[in-house]
């Protein structure tokens, strides 16, 4: 999916494209993504193409890591977008996402990111998920996303999307990340992994809540920084 160029880009905060080293080169806008996670931050980067500036947490190794204490994802996508946007100019976006698993009662959910007991271990997490899974005839579950942009320290707006789709009982391919080769998006016969980055990118949940996200931002009434 590439999405359009902001209309009115001249009144986001901008930067120097990557790569720039003078001349003509015109501003374009910039987005700064509060996640350490560089695969939500690589798709979204994917997503808006040329047209954007697109940095993560990763890019500002002084900013701290923001504790997520929320129970629900837009609790803790506004305490990331907020904490970040409090120590930087411009446009932040935070991401909170997660799978939600009909089996399970809803889990991992808010804690999809440590479900197999260490944060961030997508190896772990997906053994977790297997074997919780074992012999679980319904296999439904759905990627959600809430992103929050934030500025000057404030949650300015919030956007959801969500795919959904089937669970395997083994990782199939290689691509995305986190749980992509155990989820089989409604309509199609293989996983996020399998279907590859351009695939998830048409359909996946984050694309459905940037596509959103992006709309607002550029949409009049402008917004002012
Ligand atoms: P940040 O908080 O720094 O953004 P994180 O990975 O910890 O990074 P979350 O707290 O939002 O982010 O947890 C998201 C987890 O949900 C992620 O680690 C994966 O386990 C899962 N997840 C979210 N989106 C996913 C996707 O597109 N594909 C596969 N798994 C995903």
């Amino acid at each position: 999916m590439r999405l359009r160029e902001p209309e009115n880009f001249k009144n986001l905060v901008g930067g120097r494209g990557k790569g720039y080293e003078g001349g003509a080169m015109p501003t374009v806008p910039r987005l700064i993504v509060a996640t350490r996670n560089p695969h939500k931050s690589l798709e979204i980067r994917a997503m808006l193409g040329a047209g954007w500036e697109v940095l993560d947490a990763n890019d500002f190794p002084e900013f701290p890591v923001i504790e997520e204490t929320g129970d629900t994802f837009l609790e803790n996508a506004r305490l990331k977008a907020e904490g970040i946007s409090r120590l930087v100019a411009g446009w932040v976006l935070a991401d909170d996402s997660g799978l939600e698993v009909d089996a399970l009662g809803g889990k991992p959910g808010v804690w999809s990111s440590s479900f197999g007991g260490e944060e961030g271990n997508h190896a772990k997490n997906n053994a977790h998920l297997i074997t919780a899974m074992r012999g679980q005839s319904l296999r439904s579950a759905r990627f959600l996303c809430t992103m929050v942009l934030a500025n000057a320290g404030i949650a300015q707006a919030d956007f959801c999307g969500t795919v959904e789709g089937t669970l395997t009982d083994a990782p199939q391919g290689e691509g995305g990340f986190g749980y992509d080769p155990l989820f089989i998006p409604a309509g199609y016969q293989q996983t996020f992994a399998e279907l590859g980055q351009d695939v998830k990118n048409r359909l996946s949940h984050r694309a459905l809540a940037l596509t959103q996200a992006i709309s607002w931002l550029t949409a009049p009434p402008e917004k002012l920084v």
